[in-house]
């Protein structure tokens, strides 16, 4: 059976990889898919945070990583995934969760696993990984050597 792990992933944090690889030991096949949350602006294009996520789900021989556009249930039906797999950390995600996963239920049928977050990653999202890395602070613990590359080259594509 083949699940999928949706998310902006703007980077992609050790927290998402947990996600990734504890959905990877249960299911045959997964697909990491970066898509679009049209409340959030970015700080990587899409293909960039494609990119690193392979880079750094390369050891998983089960998963791979796509960007899709358009409703993510529409992605499932297309390839013919029966699982969204998604992280949960504290009550904000879950009521952010719950709805969207009733949503995609009621579009499509395709039903939600939620996995709680390792407790070491419970503190950790993309937005304030950006922020500290922005603002100088060392993120070497909450995300894989791509990531900290790619940051640092970013920064200084924006201070040239
Ligand atoms: N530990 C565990 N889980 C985590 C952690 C962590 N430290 N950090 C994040 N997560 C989980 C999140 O809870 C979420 O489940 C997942 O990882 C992805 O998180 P983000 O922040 O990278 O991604 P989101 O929430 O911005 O992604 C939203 C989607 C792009 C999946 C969503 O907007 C979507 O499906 N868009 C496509 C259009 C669509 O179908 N819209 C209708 C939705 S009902």
């Amino acid at each position: 059976m083949k699940a999928i792990c949706p998310g902006s992933f703007d980077p992609v944090t050790f927290g998402h990889l947990d996600i990734v690889s504890r959905t990877s030991q249960m299911f045959d096949e997964v697909i990491v898919a970066v898509g679009h949350n049209m409340s959030k602006s970015g700080l990587f294009q899409p293909h960039e945070r494609v990119d690193m996520i392979r880079e750094c789900v390369a050891d998983l021989p089960n998963v791979s990583v796509v960007l899709f556009q358009g409703l993510l249930v529409d992605y499932c039906r297309a390839h013919d995934i029966g699982v969204i797999a998604k992280g949960l950390r504290f009550g904000a995600d879950f009521d952010y969760e719950l709805q969207m996963s009733q949503m995609n239920s009621h579009l499509s049928g395709v039903d939600t696993m939620f996995l709680p977050t390792s407790a070491q990653w419970s503190f950790v999202s993309s937005s304030l990984v950006r922020e500290v890395a922005l603002l100088g602070g060392d993120i070497g613990a909450l995300v894989p050597p791509p990531v900290i590359d790619r940051i640092r080259r970013k920064l200084d594509e924006r201070a040239a």
